[in-house]
């Protein structure tokens, strides 16, 4: 069974989508196995964001995910990594499909809501960035 890492970014929870996203990744059938709010330390949003570091928007980007609480969570289902990476759409919500989160909810690729681990590999890095394992049911 697939594990990832999903997270509703600073503007979903200021937006009140949090109950939105929950609902959608419940109504799927996917399982949280891992869920927290909280505020990211800028030393954890740099290295899971490490692979866009010395991009011209990477310091934003930093800031941004920095910039309120958010949710974490982890997932697990059959092909979880890409069917929720799926569910929320395009980077860019301009070419997010209606009916995926991004192109229900979004109109700006430098606050899209929501975050998706990429790779098998990425997860594992990112559930371990954000959760110990003993946070994980
Ligand atoms: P994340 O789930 O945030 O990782 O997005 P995704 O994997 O769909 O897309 P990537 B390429 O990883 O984008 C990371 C964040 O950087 C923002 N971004 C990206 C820009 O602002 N400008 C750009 O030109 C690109 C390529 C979008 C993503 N996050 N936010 N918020
Ligand atoms: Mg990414």
């Amino acid at each position: 069974m697939e594990r990832t890492f999903a997270m509703i970014k600073p503007d979903g929870v200021k937006r009140g989508l949090t109950a939105e996203v929950l609902a959608r990744i419940i109504k799927k059938g996917y399982r949280i196995v891992g869920l927290k709010q909280m505020v990211i330390p800028r030393e954890v949003a740099e290295k899971h964001y490490g692979e866009h570091q010395g991009k011209p928007f990477f310091d934003g980007l930093v800031e941004f995910i920095t910039s309120g609480p958010v949710v974490a969570i982890a997932l697990e289902g059959e092909g979880v990594i890409a069917g929720w990476r799926k569910m929320m759409g395009a980077t860019n919500p301009a070419n997010a499909e209606v009916g995926t989160i991004r192109g229900d909810y979004a109109t700006f690729v430098g606050e899209n809501v929501t975050h998706g681990s990429d790779s098998p590999e990425s997860a594992e890095r990112e559930l371990g960035l954000f959760f110990k394992s003993e946070e994980l049911l």
